[in-house]
């Protein structure tokens, strides 16, 4: 048990994080209790953990339930924790009719930025009901090659790759905007690009965090940490095709509130993008 500061009445915040700590923990070993008893819900823990929930959160979820006329209903226990993930994933409506807005995508190295910006950009200009007017925007300096691969899709897809002096004179719908990878450390450039975006003319920036299914739970925090300076509206997944465990992506999700907007299912351009939902998210896991 944490001590009060001598000289104060008032708990600090070091205390008040170490009692909440010792709180959590003692709710978790009486979770773990309580569901030793009711066999058929500890068979229903055990199944989701196989599954990659932790076993604390899916324990502390279903011990309430020990005791219930739900008790021995193993598809409703099943059913109700389904239902628990479904209210904790949070996905985002595709927008359309856009007028004047930059599109940023950011993420780690590697992790299909540049794809996406390929597949966003023929997705708003040849896909969806209303057509927008698309442009490129390379500002990924540091990459050997980074200026081509975005050619090579403008070129193919018959949309412009656009330079400094014609995004900020020209108009268009929405410029997508492909970034470097970075680890975090080297983000004023950036920084300073959004801020000429804001400060000198009218386009509205979303920007938009990729993050891969094959990084692990750890990575993905950290990954969101280090671009917390920027404000992020959404979430983009990627590569969900080269994993079968989603259970890292799931328990990263569920403890976060960033909605999945998309999710990029494959290498082909612009095919395999698609708007999120909750169930393919589920079903995924599910798998
Ligand atoms: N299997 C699979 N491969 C993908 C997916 N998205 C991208 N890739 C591949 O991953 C590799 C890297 O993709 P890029 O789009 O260049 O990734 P990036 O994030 O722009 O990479 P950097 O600019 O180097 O940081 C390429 O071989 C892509 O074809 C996906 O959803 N599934
Ligand atoms: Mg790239």
């Amino acid at each position: 048990m944490p001590k009060k500061d001598e000289n104060s009445d008032l708990l600090t915040v070091e205390e008040i994080q170490a009692l909440r700590a010792e709180i959590s923990m003692m709710h978790s070993s009486l979770a773990t209790d309580i569901v030793s008893h009711a066999p058929l819900i500890k068979k229903v823990v055990d199944r989701f953990v196989e599954r990659g929930l932790t076993q604390e959160w899916t324990e502390k979820l279903l011990a309430p339930l020990v005791g219930s006329t739900f008790e021995d209903d193993e598809a409703i226990l099943i059913a109700y924790v389904l239902e628990e993930l479904d209210t904790l994933l949070n996905v985002e409506e595709e927008s359309t009719n856009l007028k004047r807005v930059v599109h940023i995508v950011v993420g780690g190295t590697g992790i299909g930025k540049t794809s996406l910006v390929g597949k966003l950009a023929a997705r708003y200009t040849y896909f969806l009901k209303e057509s927008h007017s698309v442009a490129f925007f390379n500002f990924d300096r540091q990459k050997v090659g980074a200026v081509e691969q975005l050619e090579n899709y403008a070129d193919a897809m018959d949309i412009r790759l656009i330079n400094e002096e014609e995004f900020l004179e020209e108009e268009f719908d929405i410029v997508f905007v492909d970034t470097a990878g970075s680890n975090g450390d080297n983000f004023e450039a950036l920084e300073a690009f959004i801020e000429l975006i804001e400060s000198s003319t009218p386009y509205k920036i979303i920007i938009s965090l990729a993050l891969s299914a094959t990084s692990k739970l750890k990575d993905l925090k950290l990954i969101k940490e280090r671009f917390e300076s920027f404000p992020i509206k959404n979430l983009i997944l990627t590569k969900l095709d080269e994993t079968s465990d989603f259970s890292d992506m799931i328990n990263f999700l569920i403890r976060q509130n960033l909605p999945v907007a998309y999710i990029s299912t494959g290498q082909e351009i612009p095919e395999d993008l698609i708007v999120a939902t909750k169930e393919h998210l589920l079903n995924q896991f599910m798998k």
